[in-house]
């Protein structure tokens, strides 16, 4: 039985968001293509054991960790689909060392940065997993090059992430509303599932790696410790995963800086980035600790940074703690 039924497909969305009001044409491209490499990319985390896809490449990406083989299928096919849609001009992408520039620099351009599959440590162990894409469009007239791609958070157009869970959901935050969507695997279509999505005000779940609390500094210790004593703990160590949690049932995720990571863990522009915009434009909020994550002037794009992310009281008073402000 179909899930989509008369629900409002993905496409129809885009088209009635942009295309029947002529504006942004581009982005709903961008839009489908995501959608379209999301869905070859779940096909291949279904069948990930019989398609004999686990495992690692045995190379090392640019982060210094293990490539494994989905790594590196996912970072092609978004890749590929994206070029092809004939509206990014570039693409930088977590697995990848150097900005992809698409041949052409087309003119309506929009550069997307992406972290394809999210959560690597649990492919080979059946555990949700994802991919998170930030969307910038380039300035008119700009050649784009290695730069144009080193812009704040807070300049996104558009942002998405993609979870392959226990359903596939495609959640899709623009200035004007949070969307989730849901895959249809019988038709390959994803329908309306989840609309106008506000983070609950309600915070029952903090997200954090609590075999860190030893490295943490006493302010950090001390934040850490107040969730802890009021909140139930949800941990899957995928982001993406958790962040969705905590998007539709209310809750704070935590990766803060510790004394072995001084810049914290996450990356800012394939993670932290995307997912502050779709925290922000649901009612949350997302902080390093010391500020806002839409803030930050990136200066590399492989760059890290702590995240505090989620339920915007309870970051705030998180922040407040860690801060000392
Ligand atoms: P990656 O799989 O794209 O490298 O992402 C990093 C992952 C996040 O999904 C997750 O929140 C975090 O690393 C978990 O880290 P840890 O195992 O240290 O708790
Ligand atoms: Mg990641």
């Amino acid at each position: 039985m179909p899930v989509a039924g008369k629900r409002t497909t993905l496409q129809e969305y885009v088209a009635s968001k942009w295309e029947n009001k002529g504006q942004n044409l581009g982005l709903g491209a961008v839009i489908m293509a995501i959608a379209d490499g999301s869905r070859k990319v779940q096909e291949q985390v279904q069948q990930a054991s019989l398609a004999d896809v686990l495992g690692t490449t045995e190379e090392t990406n640019i982060q210094g960790e293990i490539v494994q083989r989905l790594d590196e299928a996912s970072s092609n096919i978004f890749v590929e689909m994206l070029s092809q849609s004939g509206h990014v001009a570039a693409i930088g992408c977590e697995e990848i060392e150097n900005p992809v520039i698409v041949e052409g620099n087309v003119a309506d351009g929009f550069i997307v940065l992406m972290d394809p599959l999210d959560g690597s440590s649990n492919i080979d162990v059946a555990v949700s997993i994802g991919s998170i894409f930030g969307i910038w469009q380039k300035s008119p007239g700009e050649t784009v090059n290695d730069a144009s791609l080193l812009r704040k958070g807070n300049e996104q157009i558009a942002a998405a992430y993609v979870v392959y869970g226990s359903s596939t959901v495609l959640v899709l935050a623009t200035k004007d509303n949070v969307c989730g969507f849901t895959l249809d695997v019988s038709t390959g279509s994803y329908a309306v599932t989840h609309p106008n999505i506000t983070i609950p005000a309600d915070c029952p779940y903090y997200s954090t790696n609590e075999g860190n609390s030893k490295v943490l500094d006493e302010p950090t210790k001390k934040a850490i410790g107040l969730l802890r004593d009021k909140y139930s703990q949800r941990y899957v160590g995928s982001l993406v995963a958790d962040f969705h949690r905590n998007l539709l049932k209310g809750g704070i995720f935590a990766y803060p800086a510790d004394i072995n990571r001084k810049s914290g863990r996450l990356r800012l522009m394939y993670e932290a980035n995307p997912l502050g915009f779709v925290a922000e434009q649901a009612g949350g909020a997302a902080s390093t600790g010391y500020e806002r994550i839409l803030d930050i002037t990136p200066t590399e794009l492989h760059q890290r940074t702590p995240l505090i992310l989620g339920n915007k009281d309870v970051v705030e008073s998180t922040v407040s703690v860690i801060s000392g402000s």
